[in-house]
C-alpha cells in the first residue's frame, strides 16, 4: 500500500507556484495516487499499456493541455511540467502516452497543420477519441534523423510513401501518425491515418524498459494518401525538432517525478529496514545517498521551475532546452539506481518502484535525443563548433 505522497520540495519551491499550478499539480498527484500505482507493476511486468486511462486523462484536460483552443485545457507551461511530473511519478510509460499526444502529434498539427487539419483531429484527439504518433526515427537514422529514408512522391492527386518508421511510441494504437518524409528530398510533414492503404504496423515487444508503453514499427509500402494530408507548413528537418523541443522540455519536468517516486520509497525503506541492530537510515553512507538524491533533485527542479518561467514569457532557446533534459534525466536515472542499492534485494522486484523507473529511465535517456547528443547541442552552443560529424 503507497504511503500518501506529499511531493519533494527542499528548497520551498511550491511558494513559487500559483494557487491554480498547485490544484493541477494536486489534482494529477492524487489520480496518479488512485489509479496509476496501484496497477502499474503489473502494467509493466505484463507488457501492456494501461489504455484504459486514456479518458481519464482526457476527462482531466491532460491531453494538449498546453494549447490554446481545439477543447484544450490552456494551461502554462508550469502547470504542464508539474502535470507531467506527477504522471512520470506513476511511469514513464504513461507520461510518453501523454508527451506524444500533445507535443509531439497535437502539436506538430497544431503548429503546422491546416486550419481543416487542426479542426479535424485536435478536439477529438484532446478528448482521447482520437490518439496520435510521431515517426520520425528510423531503423538507420536515429540521433542523425536529417539523413531520413522514408519518401513522398507527389502524385497528380495523391501521394505515395514509401519506407519504414522504427521505436514509435502508440504508433499501433494511433488513429493517425504524423510522418516525417523527404519530398524532392526535402524533409516534410504528412498526416498518415490508420486504414490508408499500403500503410502497417507491428509492435515491437520484449523490452526491458518502457513495458507499459506501446512501442511500434511503421511500415509504408506504396501508401497512397490525398495531397491535403501534407502538413502545409512542415518544410524542413527545423520542424521536426520544433516538436521536439515542446517534447524534451516536458521529460526535463517527468524525470523530477521518477526520481521523487524512487528517493521517497528509499527514503522510507531506509527508515524501516533494521540491520546491525539499527535502520539503515541510520548508517552514514545511506546518508550520504539520501543528501545527494534530495541535492540533485533540488537542482533538477529549480532548472524546470525557471525553464517553464521562461517559456512563459517565449520560447526558450533549443539549447536551453538540451541542458534541462539532458541532466534531469540523468539525474533521474542515477537517483533510481541509488534507491535500487538502498533497498539492496527488494529493490531488484516488482514490488517496488525503483527497478521500473532505472528501466524505463535507460529509455527516457535515449530518445528525444540522447544524452551524447543534447551534450554536443551544449557543445556546440558553447564554443561554436558543431561536433556532431
Ligand atoms: P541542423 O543542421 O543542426 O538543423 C537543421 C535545422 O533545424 C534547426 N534546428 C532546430 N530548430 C528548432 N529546434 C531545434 N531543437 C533545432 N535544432 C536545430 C537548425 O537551425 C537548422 O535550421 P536551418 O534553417 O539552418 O535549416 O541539423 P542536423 O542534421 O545537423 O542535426 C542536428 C541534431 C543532431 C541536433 C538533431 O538532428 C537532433 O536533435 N537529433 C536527435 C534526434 C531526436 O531527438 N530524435 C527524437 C525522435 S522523437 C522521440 O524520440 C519521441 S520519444 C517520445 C516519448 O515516448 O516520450
Ligand atoms: P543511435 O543514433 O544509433 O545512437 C547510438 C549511440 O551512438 C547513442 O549512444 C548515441 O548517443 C551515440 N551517437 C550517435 N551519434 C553520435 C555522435 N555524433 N557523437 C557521439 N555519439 C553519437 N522516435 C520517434 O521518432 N518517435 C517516437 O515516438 C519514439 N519513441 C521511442 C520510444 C522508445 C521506448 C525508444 C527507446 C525510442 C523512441 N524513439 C522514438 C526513438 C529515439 O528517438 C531514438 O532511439 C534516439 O533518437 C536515438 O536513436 P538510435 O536509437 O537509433 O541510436
Amino acid at each position: 500500500m503507497e504511503r500518501k505522497f506529499t511531493g519533494v520540495d527542499y528548497y520551498e519551491i511550491d511558494e513559487l507556484l500559483t494557487e491554480e499550478e498547485k490544484l493541477i499539480r494536486d489534482t494529477v498527484r492524487q489520480f496518479v495516487g488512485d489509479q496509476v500505482i496501484p496497477i502499474i507493476a503489473t502494467c509493466f511486468e505484463e507488457e501492456q499499456f494501461p489504455s484504459h486511462l486514456i479518458s481519464e486523462l482526457a476527462q482531466l484536460g491532460l491531453l494538449g493541455a498546453w494549447m490554446q483552443g481545439y477543447g484544450c485545457a490552456g494551461l502554462g507551461p508550469v502547470a504542464y511540467g508539474l502535470v507531467l511530473q506527477e504522471l512520470e511519478r506513476g511511469d514513464s510509460g504513461l507520461r510518453s502516452f501523454v508527451s506524444v499526444q500533445s507535443s509531439l502529434a497535437m502539436y506538430a498539427i497544431w503548429a503546422f497543420g491546416a486550419e481543416e487539419q487542426r479542426d479535424r483531429w485536435l478536439p477529438a484527439m484532446a478528448k482521447g477519441e482520437k490518439l496520435g504518433c510521431f515517426g520520425l526515427t528510423e531503423p538507420d537514422f536515429g540521433s542523425n534523423p536529417g539523413g531520413l529514408a522514408t519518401r513522398a512522391q507527389k502524385k497528380p492527386d495523391h501521394y505515395l510513401l514509401n519506407g519504414n518508421k522504427m521505436w514509435i511510441t502508440s504508433g499501433s494504437i494511433a488513429d493517425v501518425a504524423v510522418v516525417w518524409a523527404k519530398e524532392e528530398g526535402k524533409i516534410a510533414g504528412f498526416l498518415v491515418e490508420k486504414g490508408d492503404p499500403g500503410f502497417s504496423t507491428t509492435l515491437q515487444k520484449a523490452k526491458w524498459s518502457l513495458r507499459a508503453s506501446i512501442t511500434s514499427e511503421l511500415h509504408f509500402a506504396d501508401c497512397r494518401i490525398p495531397l491535403d494530408r501534407r502538413l502545409p507548413k512542415a518544410n524542413g528537418l527545423m520542424a521536426a525538432l520544433a516538436c521536439l523541443d515542446q517534447a524534451r522540455y516536458g521529460i526535463a519536468w517527468g524525470a523530477l517525478g521518477a526520481a521523487m517516486a524512487c528517493y521517497e520509497e528509499a527514503l522510507n525503506y531506509s527508515k524501516t529496514r533494521i540491520q546491525f541492530d539499527k535502520p539503515i537510515a541510520a548508517f552514514q553512507l545511506t546518508q550520504e545517498k539520501l543528501a545527494d538524491m534530495l541535492t540533485e533533485i533540488t537542482k533538477g527542479q529549480l532548472l524546470a521551475y525557471r525553464l517553464g518561467r521562461i517559456k512563459e514569457k517565449r520560447e526558450p532557446r533549443p539549447q536551453q532546452i538540451s541542458l534541462a533534459k539532458r541532466n534531469n534525466v540523468a539525474m533521474a536515472l542515477e537517483v533510481a539506481r541509488a534507491a535500487r542499492e538502498i533497498l539492496g534485494a527488494s529493490g531488484i522486484t516488482h514490488e517496488y518502484c525503483a527497478g521500473r523507473h532505472m528501466a524505463n529511465l535507460e529509455s527516457v535517456k535515449t530518445y528525444e535525443g540522447t544524452h551524447e547528443i543534447h551534450t554536443l547541442i551544449l557543445g556546440e552552443d558553447i564554443t561554436g563548433l558543431a561536433a556532431f560529424k
